[in-house]
């Protein structure tokens, strides 16, 4: 291998060598050995691949950086409307060969590397996954960016640049275990620290109103939010937009040289220390206060600094000629999810307070700036936050949410009158953004019941007795200590009183919103409420993650312009029996099947067999995406297998490895437990002599972006099977459809959207819909329910300890409301006899290779309407208003 000190094609230090311009091996490999020497991360000696990496990725971050300054220059140029999406999360995954692929440098790099010692797939995989997300809505985000640069739209995210990202999972004997996640240990070469970026942001302190009139916030925790930029490239476009992730630090005057100087070392750095710890990790466990309050500095903290800075380019780009009339004409804010909700009292609070804007016009600017997605209708999850902990942390973002509220509360007075108390008051329950705080006195009268008002009237006797009397405060006083319900912020009311746009995730879930969740707000301002079914990024998700089948639809559809046209991929339909067609498609499912025994080997120790059906289930682990049904299903099979003799079993079952990845929230017991069963599933299972490969069942530990990458293309049969009506759209779902696999699923989500695309013989369904869940609950409840003989006998025979123990917990929530009994909630029992008939057709259907392979490229071609470019084009037209704008001139 070449050494540093011998520099493989150029002098030393030659400017020359590192001009971005020039696309050939020859000077791609000049670059790399330029950083390798100038911009270095290790020492001098050997070039090793962690250096390898290093220097590749600087050498490309230049062209980035060159795009991404002619990007920005043209943008302010024209002052166009520029969108931000605000998020909690960003799922990015690996950089370097989406970098490299979009700049149409792939072959050019490779062969740099190869001259220089390396192979281009080595040197990619030393990255580590930028993982500042959870699933699903953080990964949706990244789609997102990537969409928005490839199609040439003006817009930005804003995030928080989390020291540690999502937790790494191990498997062990006990089940999940969760490390710490370091991924920035070795440096980020994606990040630009822009310190001349920064902005105050406050907590605690109080308000004050000046002799002027206007509100004053003061005193409290100061500390600095500085911006990290990441730039995003498009594809095949010199657009490169902006992820800008900002990071805590104390204000440089902050320091305490004096207590430092006299030894009190721990205080000096204790400030330094509490400002930086908001940034140190995605989503603190926040089951105490300390951990709810750091959430909140973040969420604050996110939307305070993005909005400062949003504001200050509004401004500079107005050119001393500021109208705040128009801001929303050069500004669209997404929230993604209710977690940036505070940018809406932010936003008003800077206009008020700062800017000097009346309370109208901030209100009128506020709402026609924002808007928000929702990304799920599960009420655990619909944020909630305590008056008290936000009075404290932000005193005058709470006044602004009592005036909103208070507003809110008037004008549901004034459309539903004050001659329908019943009706008023379930509309103020449901619609106020307070819970649990009392109404202004001239509405609350309203609702004094009859009672009451005997029980106010004086002038009646009152017979009851001191003693009576006394037990009744007693037993009031009581009920107050105890049972006081908690005063809570409803950020989900906040954000669809204050922004323009409400919008679900997929069209099932969208109608759910509109009819059930926010179903009052929705007769109130129907127009407000929108879908936007979720996207997933092709650039990703096929053509760089699965290069095999990506080649064979380039041959079949006559181009590559399916990556930036997915409307392209139909054109398969038209081929789906052709023989040719099918060997080629086969042939490439089983090269990423075998690249996936490799990795399974590796990771798990398990062997499994390329011959077997590959059935996936990836995704985070919750009890309503039942990966328990799942493994009941697995286990009932397995029972079948060792009930029929050797000859029988063959013929009545398609051999299967079906694969588990996820990780559970760390305080999840329940999401832990279920991978704890599954683990001990696999090593009864996986060792039994009498099964060899009709079936195997293994876990991948540590499930993340770029673990997809590798199994979603290996992938035959994928399953989405939530309780119906639970998972707002899924995107993984997307994925697999694009990548050829069949979808096992329920009526759920996306899916709907899925299974009219690639059409009902190429999805298996099964399982109750969404509308008759409740009733099904009810049903259970009352006793009504009948169980099936086949779940019984599977739920025996785990409690039988067959696995290990008997999983009580888990087992027991399957049953009614004693001991552990949560009454089978997700309807796991229910749904299981119509899973298991449907699993028996897919092993059919899997029988005949001819039959799935044309299923497998019906969902390809099929899945066209689901990349988030689609997506991406529905928000800029119809929720931001902005144009794309194509840049000519950079590098
Ligand atoms: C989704 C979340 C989520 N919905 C709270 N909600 C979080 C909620 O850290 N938190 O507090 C984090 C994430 N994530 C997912 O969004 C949905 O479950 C999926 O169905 C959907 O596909 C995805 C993107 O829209």
């Amino acid at each position: 291998k070449p050494k540093l000190t011998d520099p493989v094609t150029v002098e030393k230090g030659d400017p020359g060598s590192i001009d971005s311009s020039k696309s050939d091996a020859e000077s791609v490999a000049s670059r790399i050995s330029y950083h390798a020497e100038f911009t270095p991360s290790f020492s001098p000696e050997g070039f090793h691949l962690p250096k390898a990496y290093f220097a590749t990725a600087q050498s490309i971050r230049d062209s980035l950086i060159s795009n991404w300054n002619a990007t920005y220059d043209m943008y302010e140029r024209m002052n166009v409307k520029q969108a931000y999406y605000l998020s909690m999360e960003f799922l990015q995954g690996r950089a370097l060969l989406n970098a490299i692929g979009n700049l149409e440098l792939t072959g050019a790099y490779a062969e740099a590397l190869t001259k220089l010692g390396h192979k281009l797939e080595d040197v990619v995989s030393q990255e580590p996954d930028a993982a500042l997300g959870n699933g699903g809505l953080g990964r949706l985000a990244s789609c997102f960016l990537d969409s928005l640069a490839t199609l040439n739209y003006p817009a930005w995210g804003y995030g928080l640049r989390y020291k540690y990202g999502l937790f790494k999972q191990l498997i062990t004997k006990e089940g999940q275990e969760e490390v710490a996640e370091n991924w920035l240990q070795m440096g980020n070469p994606w990040e630009i620290v822009r310190n001349d970026i920064s902005y105050p942001i406050k907590f605690y302190g109080k308000v004050v109103t000046g002799s002027d009139g206007k509100k004053r916030w003061i005193g409290g925790q100061d500390i600095m939010a500085v911006a990290n930029d990441v730039p995003i490239p498009g594809y095949k476009t010199k657009t490169t937009i902006n992820l800008r992730l900002w990071d805590t630090k104390v204000p440089p005057s902050d320091f305490d040289l004096s207590a430092f100087n006299s030894g009190d070392h721990t205080k000096a750095i204790e400030t330094q220390a509490d400002a930086e710890k908001i940034c140190y990790v995605l989503y603190p466990g926040d089951d105490s206060l300390e951990g709810k309050t750091l959430r909140l500095k973040q969420q604050y903290t996110l939307c305070s600094a993005s909005l400062q800075d949003i504001i200050v380019r509004f401004e500079k780009r107005s050119g001393g000629n500021v109208m705040w009339k128009e801001f929303p004409e050069k500004v669209a804010v997404q929230m993604n999810d209710t977690h940036p909700t505070l940018c809406i009292p932010e936003l008003m609070r800077i206009l008020m307070d700062l800017k000097g804007i009346s309370w109208k016009e901030a209100w009128d600017i506020t709402q026609r700036t924002v808007a928000y997605t929702n990304h799920t209708v599960l009420p655990e999850a619909l944020e909630k936050w305590s008056l008290e902990l936000m009075q404290k942390l932000l005193p005058r973002h709470i006044e602004i949410i009592q005036m909103i509220d208070e507003e809110l509360v008037n004008g549901i007075v004034a459309e539903f009158g004050k001659s329908d108390p019943e009706l008023l008051e379930r509309k103020l329950n449901a619609m106020r953004i307070l819970e649990n705080v009392e109404l202004p006195s001239s509405i609350a009268d309203l609702f004094i019941k009859p009672k009451d008002i005997s029980a106010l009237d004086t002038t009646q006797v009152s017979n009851i007795s001191e003693e009576e009397e006394e037990q009744d405060t007693i037993e009031e006083n009581e009920k107050e200590l105890d049972l006081e319900p908690p005063k809570l912020v409803r950020m989900a009311n906040l954000c669809v009183v204050g922004g323009h746009v409400v919008n679900g995730v997929a069209a099932i879930h969208s109608e759910i919103v509109k009819q059930d969740v926010f179903n009052d707000f929705y007769q109130l301002w129907p127009e407000k409420f929108q879908n936007k079914t979720n996207g997933v990024t092709p650039r990703r998700w096929i053509y760089y993650c699965n290069p095999d089948l990506s080649k064979i639809i380039t041959k079949w559809t006559g181009g590559d312009d399916w990556v930036l046209n997915t409307e392209k991929l139909s054109q398969l339909r038209k081929f789906a029996d052709n023989e040719d067609l099918q060997r080629e498609w086969m042939s490439a499912k089983r090269t990423n099947k075998i690249k996936a025994v490799s990795y399974l080997k590796q990771k798990t120790g398990y062997s499994v067999s390329p011959d077997a059906m590959f059935d996936i289930q990836v995704k985070r682990i919750h009890e309503y995406k039942r990966q328990l049904l799942n493994i009941l299903g697995i286990i009932h099979r397995y029972k079948k297998i060792k009930e029929m003799t050797a000859t029988d079993r063959k013929d009545a079952f398609t051999p299967r490895v079906c694969i588990f990845g996820g990780k559970a929230f760390a305080t999840y017991a329940q999401a832990k437990r279920i991978v704890k069963l599954i683990t001990d599933v696999g090593t009864t299972i996986n060792h039994d002599p009498d099964i060899g490969d009709l079936l195997k069942v293994v876990f991948v530990p540590d499930y993340n972006v770029s673990v997809a990458e590798l199994l979603i293309p290996a992938s035959e049969l994928s399953q989405h099977i939530s309780t119906a009506g639970m998972e707002a759209s899924g995107t993984s779902n997307m994925k697999f459809s694009m990548n050829g696999c069949v979808l096992i699923g329920t009526l759920d989500g996306a899916n709907v959207e899925i299974r009219e695309e690639v059409g009902e013989d190429n999805f298996f369904l099964f399982g109750a819909r969404a509308h008759e869940i409740a009733g099904l609950r009810n049903e259970r409840a009352q006793g009504k329910y009948v169980a099936d003989p086949c779940f019984e006998e599977v739920k025996e025979y785990v409690k039988s300890g067959v696995f290990g123990n008997s999983y009580d917990e888990l087992m027991g929530s399957l049953e009614g409301d004693e001991g552990f009994g949560r009454g089978d909630y997700f309807l796991v029992g229910k749904d299981f006899p119509s899973y298991i008939q449907c699993q028996e057709k897919v092993d059919e259907a899997y029988r005949d290779q001819k039959r799935w392979t044309r299923m497998s490229i019906l969902n390809t071609a099929g899945s066209y309407k689901f990349s988030s470019d689609r997506t991406i084009h529905e928000y800029a037209r119809e929720i931001w208003n902005i144009q794309p704008l194509q840049l000519h001139n950079a590098t």
